[in-house]
C-alpha cells in the first residue's frame, strides 16, 4: 500500500484517471515512474493532496484507512463530543475514522490532541464518579486514543534526514496520551521521533539523549510523585540540555506542581505550542 497507481487514486477521490495523470504531469501530485515509465504516487502525498484540497474519500480501502467507513459517510459535526460517545460506547473503528477523518479534513495533529481527543477525555475522566464502569470506559479509551494516533502516525513518515527529537513522561507520572501525542505532533512537523514513553526516570532519557543527539527533547508532566525530586532533576536535565545546544520543551498539566524557577527549558501549555515551536527550530535550521 505505499504507492497508488493513477487509476486507484482516481477511485479513491471519485475524479477521472486522466485527471489524476495530469496533476502528476504539471507538478499538483508529486510521483515518480516505475522502470516501465508507469506513474505511481506515493501513499503519503495522496494524502497530502486529500488534506490540501479537502477532497473525499471515497475508497478508503484502497489507501489503507478501512476505519473511515465505519463513520458511513458522516461527517463530524461536533468532533469532540461524537469522539466521547465513540469511546464511551467502545466503538473503536469509529473513534479512529473519526480521528483519521479530522486529519484527511485538513486538521493538524496538534488540534486534534488539544481539541477532541483532550475534550472527549476531559468528560471520560469524570465518569468514575457516578458509573460503576467508568475506569473500565476510561482505559479503554486510552487504548482506543493510542490505536487513532498509531494509525494517523502511519500516513506520514518524516525524511530520513530530518532532525531528531527525544521525549518522554518522568517518573511517577503513568500518562500515554501526552508524550505520544508530543511525539505524533513532531513527526508531522518534520522530526524523526523516539518516544520513551511514561514512568521514564531522567537518567534514562539523558542516556537516550546522550547516544543519539538529537535536537529537541520534549518533557511531559501529567502526574507528581516527589515534586521536590521532579523538580530538582529537571533543573539539572535542562542545564544539561542548554551545555549541549539541545532545545527542550516542557508541557503537562502537572507542571505547575513543580517549582522550577525561572527560564527552565521552554514551557508550553498545548500542542498548539509545541508544533509551532518545533516549526521554529526547523525553520531555522
Ligand atoms: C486516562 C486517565 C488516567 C489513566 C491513565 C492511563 C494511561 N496509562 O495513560 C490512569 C488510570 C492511570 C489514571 C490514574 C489516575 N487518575 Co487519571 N485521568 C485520566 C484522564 C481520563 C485522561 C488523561 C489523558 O490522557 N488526557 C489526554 C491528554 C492528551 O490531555 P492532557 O493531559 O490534558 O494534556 C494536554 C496538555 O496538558 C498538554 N500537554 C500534556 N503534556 C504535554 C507535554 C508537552 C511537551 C506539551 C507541549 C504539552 C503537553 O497537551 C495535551 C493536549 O492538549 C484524565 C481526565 C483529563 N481531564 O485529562 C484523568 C485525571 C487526570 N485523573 C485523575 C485522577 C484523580 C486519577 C487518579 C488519582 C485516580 C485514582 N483514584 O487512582 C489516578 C492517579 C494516577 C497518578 N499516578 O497520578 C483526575 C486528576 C484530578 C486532579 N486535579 O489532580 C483527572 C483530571 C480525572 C478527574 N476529572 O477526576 N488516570
Amino acid at each position: 500500500m505505499k504507492v497508488l497507481s493513477p487509476r486507484d487514486f482516481a477511485r479513491v477521490i471519485g475524479v477521472s484517471e486522466s485527471s489524476v495523470k495530469r496533476w502528476i504531469d504539471d507538478g499538483t501530485i508529486p510521483a515518480s515512474r516505475t522502470v516501465g515509465g508507469h506513474r505511481r504516487i506515493e501513499r503519503e502525498e495522496a494524502i497530502r493532496f486529500i488534506r490540501r484540497t479537502r477532497s473525499p474519500v471515497l475508497r478508503p480501502e484502497l489507501l489503507g484507512l478501512e476505519d473511515l467507513r465505519a463513520l458511513a459517510g458522516k461527517t463530524a459535526s461536533a468532533p469532540s463530543s461524537e469522539l466521547h460517545d465513540a469511546l464511551v460506547d467502545g466503538r473503536d473503528a469509529e473513534a479512529r475514522g473519526l480521528i483519521l477523518s479530522l486529519y484527511l479534513g485538513g486538521r493538524g495533529v496538534a488540534a486534534i490532541g488539544d481539541g477532541p481527543v483532550r475534550e472527549a477525555l476531559d468528560r471520560i475522566g469524570r465518569l468514575w464518579l457516578d458509573r460503576e464502569d467508568g475506569v473500565f470506559i476510561e482505559h479503554r479509551a486510552v487504548d482506543i486514543c493510542i490505536q487513532a494516533l498509531t494509525q494517523l502516525r502511519l500516513t506520514f513518515e518524516p525524511p530520513e534526514e530530518a532532525p531528531l527529537a527525544i521525549g518522554a513522561a518522568v517518573s511517577g507520572d503513568p500518562y500515554l496520551l501526552p508524550s505520544m501525542i508530543a511525539s505524533t505532533v513532531l513527526q508531522e512537523v518534520g522530526f524523526q521521533t523516539m518516544n520513551l514513553g511514561p514512568e521514564t526516570p531522567i537518567a534514562t532519557l539523558r542516556h537516550a539523549l546522550s547516544t543519539h543527539e538529537p535536537r529537541l527533547c520534549w518533557l511531559s508532566v501529567s502526574a507528581v510523585d516527589d515534586p521536590k525530586a521532579r523538580a530538582r532533576e529537571i533543573r539539572d536535565l535542562a542545564s544539561w540540555l542548554a551545555t549541549r545546544g539541545v532545545s527542550g520543551v516542557l508541557g503537562g498539566r502537572s507542571v505547575d506542581r513543580l517549582d522550577l524557577g525561572p527560564d527552565i527549558l521552554e514551557r508550553a501549555d498545548t500542542m498548539a505550542e509545541l508544533a509551532a515551536f518545533a516549526r521554529g527550530l526547523l525553520g531555522a535550521s
